[in-house]
């Protein structure tokens, strides 16, 4: 009754929502002498379900606008046999991972291999961002056989090495580390993955029309697929049931100066995934899709430490674990500055999106506007990007100061922004998704 229209796709929303729910349940029998202020805290109730389920969950009318107290404990018993139904048993909701495979990409995809291989329907890379397509295609399919190498490989795509316009790159030292995985050696990637070569826009186009249901697209890379897909064919808008995105910043600084590299960028306000491709990201942002951000603003709040390193390295078991420990090690190292769990804490809101502390909807534009001065050479400049953008025009140098910011536009269509998330549940569930030798299998 409750969930019915959208059951199947909306399993794993189901469950995290009822986890709320019984959270909130409790609280509401703490304080069951209150009973003036059951109305409110079951509204709260409902929003807490909305928040983490985003709105395509069906909730009943009688729950978004209760009406006696009495209904409480009559929609709660109704919810648990719903939710009963629909997890945890039933199959995990599909996934699109859209990805340039950096260092945190690596350790997203192998979390998210340990959690849901079963879901991942398709990796599309992005060849604009941290590592070239076809290396990051490859590691990829090695990262997978590393994790599980008796499960299904889903296919992935390599995307195109430009960005649609502008000509924003990341350094290429960064380039080089990630294309060579920080020296680790791997299986080698499987040979039907390399042979079938797929186009990256062409595997997200396919597999979101071949969708029996709307699916799930997390992107921790540059939007370029994504952006180029809804271009060429805005009707699979429709078969995009939510975007999680590691992107953005909010209402802090951005990320790309980078002391030792890019610190005389003038760009103080762009974080990297939106800077190096800010066109592609404002169709998505403007498309109109269900996005969840995981911006700048929440991974700030959880930088990698001494003391998480060593707990993973002791408590983690597994070939995927000691890779990803040995991971770990080197990016505490001073040379190698700063580093948050970016893209595995974007990971971990996607299945857990209640270990969001602060969600706001903000109506959010993406900057990407042409730079006045078309005459000098950007900042770093790429020699190698093509003299035509997407649209067969002059490739434009962006904002050198402003391209991939974000800016809050009451015209702009809202996005659900994480704004800080429990850093220590998200550690704990990097770690917990690692402590069994074998990959969760359904
Ligand atoms: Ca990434």
């Amino acid at each position: 009754m409750l969930l019915d229209s959208h059951r199947s796709s909306t399993a794993i929303e189901a469950q995290l929502c009822m986890q709320n729910w019984q959270h909130m349940t409790v609280k509401i029998r703490q304080k069951s002498a209150m009973t003036n202020r059951i109305p409110t805290l079951i509204g709260q109730l409902a929003q807490a379900c909305r928040d983490a389920t985003m709105p395509f969950l069906n909730m009943p009318r009688a729950l978004k606008r209760p009406s006696s107290p009495a209904l409480l404990p009559m929609l709660l018993m109704s919810l648990a046999v719903n939710v009963s139904v629909a997890s945890p048993a039933a199959k995990a909701a599909p996934w699109i991972i859209d990805t340039d495979m950096g260092t945190d990409d690596w350790i997203a995809l192998l979390f998210f291999a340990r959690q849901q291989r079963e879901s991942i329907t398709a990796i599309t890379v992005s060849g604009n961002g941290l590592s070239h397509c076809q290396a990051g295609r490859d590691n990829a399919a090695s990262l997978l056989r590393l994790s599980d190498p008796n499960a299904p490989m889903p296919p992935i795509g390599c995307g195109s090495n430009q960005p649609l316009d502008g000509f924003a790159s990341y350094p290429q030292p960064w380039r080089r580390g990630s294309d060579q995985m920080m020296g680790q050696t791997l299986p080698a990637p499987a040979k039907a993955v390399v042979d079938a070569d797929l186009d990256s826009t062409a595997l997200l186009a396919l597999t979101l029309r071949q969708a029996k249901e709307p699916m799930r697209i997390l992107t921790i890379g540059t939007m370029s697929n994504l952006a180029s897909v809804l271009t060429a064919e805005p009707a699979l808008k429709s078969k995009i049931f939510e975007v999680v995105s590691m992107a953005g910043a909010v209402d802090v600084p951005g990320n790309v100066r980078v002391h030792g590299f890019t610190e005389g960028n003038p760009n103080g306000k762009a974080e990297w995934n939106l800077y190096i491709d800010p066109v592609a990201a404002q169709i998505v942002f403007s498309a109109g899709l269900p996005i969840r951000l995981v911006p700048l603003d929440a991974t700030n709040k959880v930088p990698l430490t001494r003391a998480f390193v060593d707990r993973f390295h002791r408590e983690t078991v597994g070939a995927d674990a000691n890779v990803v420990s040995n991971w770990f090690a080197q990016l505490l190292k001073p040379e190698m500055g700063e580093y948050f769990h970016w893209d595995p804490m974007a990971a971990v809101l996607a299945l857990r999106p209640e270990l969001c502390q602060r969600l706001e909807r903000r109506n959010l534009r993406v900057m990407a506007s042409a730079d006045p001065d078309q005459r000098s050479q950007p900042f770093e400049a790429a020699s190698k990007q093509p003299v035509l953008n997407w649209q067969g025009q002059p490739r434009r140098i962006l904002d050198r100061k402003a391209a991939g910011a974000l800016i809050n536009d009451s015209r702009s269509h809202p996005v659900q922004a994480c704004l800080k998330a429990d850093g220590a549940a998200v550690e704990e569930t990097l770690i917990q998704a690692f402590t069994s030798k074998t990959p969760a299998r359904p």
